[in-house]
């Protein structure tokens, strides 16, 4: 059976903190078994996070991204930590090819704001939930951009996480029908899901009545 892999930057020879998307080619793994897919598309979005504890709420945002069959790139990039690799990554990012950024980072949340300072790209931001004050930190801290420099911020956490890679998709698919398509037909599964949510809901009540 077809196993998929993410082939990381360490096979590239580049930042091993970064790994890409699943992609469409078929490679033959160490017992020469046809069975791997590796990527071979260059990523368009780039999911970058503060640190890997927020991972747990990032992936979120890449199951989405994978889900819609987007190339992506994740990495750690801290604006505090790593402040020059952060500058350069935002500053060639365009050059790259990548079409959308999207960063995540808790409490003093900078990420996005400074990627968004560095690059005409669209960036989204994730504020992750914070122990001490819940991610309302990281929610000012991302979504208070001075005039002149936009952060397209999401909802604290889970569903922020999901709802940056609809975004992406969204921004993506005003040049790409096929993703359009996608994005119809995810709408449309909502919808279902809604009205049988609603029929349960009203059998229930009627049962209770
Ligand atoms: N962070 C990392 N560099 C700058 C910031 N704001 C954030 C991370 C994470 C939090 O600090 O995005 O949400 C805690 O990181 P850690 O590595 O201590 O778990």
């Amino acid at each position: 059976m077809a196993r998929r892999t993410k082939k990381s930057e360490d096979d590239a020879g580049k930042d091993p903190s970064s790994s890409k998307s699943k992609s469409k080619a078929k490679a033959k793994d160490a017992k020469g078994a046809d069975s791997i897919e590796v990527d071979t598309r260059d990523p368009v979005v780039a999911v970058v996070m503060g640190s890997d504890s927020d991972f747990p709420v990032v992936a979120g945002c890449i199951e989405t991204l994978e889900e819609f069959d987007i190339p992506y790139e994740a990495r750690v990039v801290s604006a505090h930590r790593t402040p020059e690799k952060a500058h350069k990554f935002a500053s060639t990012a365009r050059l790259k090819g990548f079409r959308v950024l999207i960063a995540a980072a808790g409490g003093a949340a900078h990420l996005a704001g400074v990627m968004a300072s560095l690059t005409t790209l669209p960036v989204i931001g994730i504020p992750i939930q914070t122990p001490t004050l819940g991610g309302a930190d990281s929610l000012y801290s991302t979504v208070q951009m001075p005039a002149g420099v936009p952060v397209a911020t999401v909802a604290i956490g889970k569903a922020g996480a999901t709802n940056a890679a609809l975004l992406a998709a969204e921004i993506l698919a005003l040049s790409d029908d096929t993703l359009h398509d996608r994005l119809q037909s995810f709408r449309a599964a909502m919808r279902r899901t809604v009205a049988q949510k609603n029929a349960r809901l009203r059998e229930k009540i009627a049962d209770n009545g």
